[in-house]
């Protein structure tokens, strides 16, 4: 890993250099980045590479509550699968793994986060979707994880492995607002014949507090999160996963702003690599 990232830093070197102002005779160090909204969408003027070089550190959007993603510790310093993409990113285009500044956000945060330059690539479970990558302005890099949707319920309420859609009917559900999740698991229902009750809430782990206090009979997100939170809460054989085949495809990536294509090459390419 190290010695591909050590190739990647001099490959990325290269195209930092040629994709740099050099032939215009301006210093890309110095580049400026400006923002315009056009139709909602904001955009960047110059490349996201020029500012993270310039700034000499990545800020990079995570959720630090997604068990094995990315997962704030309590000094104040953030594992898992997402944190290490950020690192591999700031060990390609500054040659430093740990010249990175973890920036904590809620599902519903995250992509005028992204948009206003909060941040400069997003790596939070985040959906491949159309229209995420159409209308609101984003980009994806390749899929880094293949999830897809299940729910988790418990014995008590009549669950088991074999249990489907249509095993839900009069359940109260929790998930996290600003999610493919609630489109998922609203259509899936009605077209399983059953009637839920959805409830949102700001972040997944409320959701699982609600949970295990009862409030909620059954919790849904990619199966990943479910799978982690199982193994992280522990509560022995009570807790059941379904369906064994997802509601819905989740194909998970970085994103980044669109028409920002010498960054999304920095990206893209540290996905590949
Ligand atoms: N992949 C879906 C769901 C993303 C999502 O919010 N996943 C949960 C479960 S892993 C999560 O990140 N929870 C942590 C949190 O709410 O901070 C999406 O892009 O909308």
């Amino acid at each position: 890993m190290l010695k591909r990232i050590a190739v990647l830093v001099t490959v990325l070197a290269l195209v930092a250099a040629a994709c740099g102002g050099d032939d215009e005779g301006t210093d890309t160090t110095t580049a400026a980045t400006t923002t315009t909204t056009s139709g909602g969408v904001s955009q960047t003027d110059g490349s996201t590479l020029d500012t993270v070089i310039a700034r000499g550190e990545l800020i990079c959007g995570i959720s630090g509550s997604a068990v094995a993603f990315s997962e704030t510790q309590a000094d104040g310093s953030a594992t898992g699968f997402d944190a290490d993409f950020c690192r591999a990113v700031a060990a390609a285009v500054l040659g430093d793994a740990s010249a990175v500044t973890f920036r904590s956000l809620t599902a519903g945060e995250r992509f005028e986060a992204l948009k206003n330059n909060e941040i400069d690539v997003l790596m939070r479970n985040t959906t491949f979707t159309q229209s995420r990558d159409t209308d609101i302005g984003m980009d994806f890099a390749p899929t880094t994880y293949y999830d897809g949707q299940q729910l988790m319920g418990k014995r008590s309420f009549g669950l088991d492995e074999g249990s489907t859609l249509a095993d839900i009917d009069g359940a109260v559900v929790c998930t996290n607002a600003g999610t493919t999740t609630e489109k998922n698991i609203t259509e899936g229902a009605g077209v399983a014949g059953a009637s839920i009750t959805l409830e949102t809430v700001e972040t997944f782990p409320e959701a699982m507090d609600k949970f295990q206090a009862g409030t909620c009979d059954l919790v849904t997100t990619d199966g990943s999160g479910l799978v982690g939170n199982k193994a992280t809460l522990d509560p022995g054989d009570e807790w059941v996963i379904f369906p064994s085949a997802p509601i819905s495809k989740e194909p998970l990536g970085p994103v980044y702003r669109q028409n920002d294509s010498a960054w999304g090459d920095v990206v893209n390419w540290t996905v590949y690599a």
